[in-house]
């Protein structure tokens, strides 16, 4: 309960704001008009006095009955988690289309809510004796709004399918998502792995909100494609979850998702259910999770930890971004990943097969190619449904397997 106020404390300060008191209710079931009860409406609008507060900020999600219910009781602006993280994510959006993205989940949230946010901004206004605005004017507003959600969309989709396009054009290798809870160490492991330090990382909530996509090399003839994106947090605004599906695309066709958990965070198991949840909200609950703790150098006895974890999730790796060799086991992981998904083969064609050879550049990695009289012998990663494919088009296949040597001649 604390730590889910201290992560609230958290996205304030992050929103800009500062906290000059809390409080708590525990309730069996929350109050339909105000959430929380009677006397502790009347206990907060005290603390509203004694501090001079300005805002209060509710930790669960308030229907906009009660949001508007509350703002009367306690005469200043009150708002739920979510508006606080659609607050931070509409302050902080770079890229074009993390912008799209998060102005639809603001409207999204914005329109079952659009009298109280009138009302509002009628008080602002210092409108005594003003009224508020008639159905014909929220009628209208609405209708507008409405408009713009579905202008957004078609903006997105056009995003979505321009990500398609680069996509189908790349270079088949192992691809990589980095997914996780936010502030977990995501965008430092991609920096640890390609070795670029200008990726952004940063002690704060949502340091990342745009996607961003490196190829690296993991060591031994290997690569990958990784990619970073936002983080999650409890209570993700569902609309906003809704509206970076385009940013999650990439996710959805990744060989496997690194879920990256900061192994140092006491309520480490409790953000991995929230990661997992999310995951399942994105409908990605199918793909292939590989669990990384991080931050073990913050650990008192990493080994007696990676014991624990490994006997839950088999094939967990533990790594730290601390230090140079932090994420050698990763990159062994993501090795033997790449190993299976697409083992590669020695293939010889005809000199004759200018097109074919050309199109193996696009199927697989092409990683190393001789050419001689009998023909072409290329050694390709290839998913094991390709190499059956060729072999069925007569192509020959020399071997395959790392040990695998093209036969002489
Ligand atoms: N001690 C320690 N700190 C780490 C490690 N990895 C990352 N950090 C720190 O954790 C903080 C968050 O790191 P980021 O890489 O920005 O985390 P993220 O998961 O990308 O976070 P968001 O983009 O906000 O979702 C930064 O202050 C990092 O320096 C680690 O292995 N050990
Ligand atoms: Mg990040």
């Amino acid at each position: 309960m604390q730590e889910h106020l201290d992560e609230l404390a958290r996205l304030v300060d992050t929103a800009g704001a500062e906290v000059v008191g809390q409080l708590t209710q525990q309730l069996e079931s929350p109050h339909p008009g105000t959430l929380i009860g009677e006397g502790k409406v009347e206990e907060l609008a005290a603390l509203v006095g004694s501090t001079g507060a300005t805002l209060v900020i509710f930790d669960d999600e308030l229907s906009p009955m009660q949001g508007a219910n509350l703002e009367r009781e306690l005469k200043v602006r009150v708002m739920d988690r979510a508006e606080v993280i659609l607050d931070i994510f509409s302050t902080r959006a770079r890229s074009h289309e993390a912008k799209l993205q998060v102005e639809l989940a603001q409207l999204e949230y914005l329109l079952p809510r659009l009298r109280r946010m009138w009302t509002h901004l009628s008080r602002i206004r210092g409108g005594i004796g003003l009224r508020g605005p008639g159905e014909t004017q929220l009628e209208t507003d609405r209708r507008m709004i409405r408009h713009k959600i579905q202008w957004l969309k078609g903006k997105l989709r056009d995003v979505e399918r321009h990500r398609e396009t680069i996509r189908a054009g790349r270079t088949p290798m192992l691809s990589v998502s980095l997914v996780g809870y936010t502030n977990a160490g995501k965008s430092s492991v991609l920096r640890g792995l390609s070795g670029q330090h200008e990726i952004v990382v940063e002690d704060r909530l949502f340091a990342t909100l745009d996607t961003l996509t490196r190829e690296v090399d993991l060591g031994e003839g290997y690569r990958a494609r990784v990619t970073d994106t936002v983080g999650f947090i409890r209570k993700l605004p569902h609309h906003l979850v809704a509206s970076f599906r385009a940013t999650l695309e990439e996710a959805r066709s990744a060989d496997v998702l690194l879920h990256v958990v900061d192994a140092s965070h006491p309520g480490w198991e409790e953000q991995m259910a929230v990661v997992d949840q999310v995951l399942v909200e994105l409908g990605l609950q199918d793909r292939p999770v590989l669990p990384v703790f991080n931050k073990i150098d913050r650990l008192p006895d990493a080994t007696e930890f990676g014991r624990r974890v490994s006997a839950i999730y088999p094939g967990a790796v533990l790594t730290t971004t601390m230090r140079t060799d932090g994420l050698n086991g990763l990159r062994s992981a993501l090795r033997e990943r790449e190993q299976q998904v697409r083992p590669p083969v020695w293939l010889r064609l005809p000199l004759t097969a200018g097109a074919q050879v050309a199109s193996l550049y696009r199927l697989g990695e092409v990683m190393e190619r001789r050419d001689s009289e009998s023909g072409v012998d290329l050694r390709v990663r290839l998913a094991p449904g390709e190499v059956d494919r060729l072999r069925h088009d007569g192509v020959e296949v020399l071997g395959s397997g790392v040990a695998a040597v093209p036969p002489a001649g």
